[in-house]
């Protein structure tokens, strides 16, 4: 126990997203969702990032969605659309102020396109926030985290297609306007930057043997961010005091060497990472885009009155994910493309230790990260993400000891704290799955994040009821203490 502690404002939460999380697939008026067509890969590649989410052919698509033996265990999550009483009610035991989740855009729009929304949809956020509510847990809600209506994907394309701006913002003032006296803080798009390496989150399709091109990644980022400010300018119009933030995977990059060429490959990758933020807090296209776009022969559609929209309608805050750092080396020839392909699992840092699944636990990082970010944009820094995936084991009383889960998150925090007294304005900090669920990245449920414990395993199998891990009385003092006990 340190006298080290908080603000006693600071948000300390919990994270999940419905694609992960939720499960409930075909009830309730639900559209299946491109998410619901991500298949588990084999435990023995997790080490290799997959890209997870590559845009994939039309008949693909179908085939996966028809395909009722096959293992998508993110159609099932760890069934929070059932237990969410439950959970909600763990969350207050533990003491959380603020709870992170994100909408299902196709339980709202199950086509994307449709005329009405779909209320069994809309009702069962209600239900949701009014339990949050009632012990006062402040709701932090993600409107697009890693999915789209499989209409988006398959009528129109993803969001290379302009018209699915429209179609988001329809959603999106739907929700707003339905929630706002019970959600105050919004994020757009889950790791925006995402889109730039795994387009079939929003929907992206290609015929089997085609590149997902620059040009089209950033074609679908540009319809994201007017996306996004269009969302910004609807919320302050619809209510003052709501906050709407930007969320980026941020890559905490070292140059290997002090070779000023390593050096500048080190400045080109931060410049493709922060690339996203630029636009979205400063509201305007970063000037090194300008050769980046004009060597790579990207030229953005962009329509009369877009950037207007960006400059006049920038976020109120940045948040971020971090889990690692990574480790950039120039070689002649390799190009930030190539960079891109290999953002998870970049060179080994010698002074790291890593997960198991091969990310490099870098603490200092998170601090280092938060001076950088708040240095370059002076507004809000909340942190969305971060924790340990890692392989837990039930102990034969039922306890699970995870001590190593205590030790990262315990890091990290206290990293949070030299931040604040560096002067960054943290608003708070959710860690990733709070409640184990599926993985992102390779659809495992044997990758768990979570203080709060599920019962199933990565075929599906188990009766997903819910147990306390060590972790969660660890994260409970702390919050009760206001993070003097990390
Ligand atoms: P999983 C890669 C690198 C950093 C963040 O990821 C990432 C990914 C995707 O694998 O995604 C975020 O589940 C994402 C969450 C995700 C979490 O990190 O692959 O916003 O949806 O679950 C952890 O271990």
């Amino acid at each position: 126990m340190t006298d080290k502690t908080f603000p006693k404002n600071f948000l300390w939460g919990g994270a999940t997203a419905a694609n992960q999380f939720e499960g409930g697939w075909n009830e309730g008026g639900r559209g299946p969702a491109t998410s619901d067509t991500a298949v588990a890969i084999d435990p023995k590649n997790r080490k290799t990032f997959s890209s997870f989410a590559a845009p994939m052919s039309k008949a693909k698509v179908e085939e996966a969605l028809a395909d009722e033996t096959g293992l998508y265990p993110k159609r099932w999550g760890a069934d929070f659309y059932h237990r969410y009483k439950e959970d909600i009610a763990l969350y207050a035991e533990m003491g959380l102020k603020t709870f992170r989740l994100s909408i299902a855009w196709s339980r709202i729009f199950p086509n994307g396109d449709d005329a009405q929304p779909n209320e069994s949809g809309l009702q069962f956020y209600d239900d949701v926030f009014d339990e949050l509510r009632k012990y006062d847990i402040e709701p932090l809600v993600t409107l697009s985290h890693y999915e789209a209506p499989i209409g988006i994907a398959l009528n129109y394309g993803g969001w290379q297609n302009r018209t699915v701006i429209d179609l988001f913002v329809k959603y999106a003032q739907t929700v707003l306007t339905r929630y706002q006296d019970k959600v105050k803080y919004w994020l757009t798009f889950n790791e925006i930057n995402v889109i730039g390496v795994a387009g079939y989150v929003g929907g992206a399709l290609l015929s089997d043997d085609t590149a997902y091109s620059l040009q089209d990644r950033y074609q679908a980022a540009h319809h994201q961010f007017v996306a996004s400010s269009l969302v910004t300018k609807f919320a302050h119009e619809l209510n003052p005091d709501l906050k709407v933030g930007m969320m980026l995977a941020r890559m905490q990059s070292y140059s290997a060497t002090p070779d000023p060429l390593d050096v500048l490959q080190t400045l080109k990758m931060d410049h493709e990472n922060l690339f996203y933020s630029d636009v979205q807090v400063r509201g305007k296209y970063p000037a090194y885009a300008k050769r980046f776009f004009k060597e790579n022969d990207i030229v953005l559609d962009i329509v009369a009155g877009d950037l207007d929209i960006l400059a006049a309608h920038p976020v109120d805050f940045m948040s971020f994910s971090y889990y690692m750092s990574t480790v950039v080396r120039h070689e002649p020839g390799i190009n930030i493309e190539k960079a891109s392909g290999n953002f998870v699992n970049g060179e080994a840092n010698p002074y790291l230790e890593s997960s198991d699944w091969g990310w490099q636990i870098d603490p200092v990082g998170l601090r280092i990260t938060l001076n950088n970010l708040y240095d370059r944009y002076e507004v809000p820094m909340f942190v969305v993400e971060n924790g340990l995936g890692a392989l837990d084991t039930v102990a034969a009383d039922g306890a699970i000891h995870d001590d190593y889960r205590i030790n990262y998150v315990k890091q990290h925090v206290q990293q949070l704290y030299e931040a604040i007294q560096d002067g960054v304005e943290l608003w708070g900090y959710t860690t990733w799955g709070i409640t184990d669920l599926v993985s992102a990245g390779t659809s495992e449920f044997s990758k768990r994040y979570g203080f709060i414990y599920v019962d199933v395993d990565d075929q599906g199998h188990g009766t997903f009821d819910r147990s306390r891990k060590d972790s969660f009385y660890w994260y409970q003092e702390v919050i009760a203490t206001d993070g003097a006990a990390a």
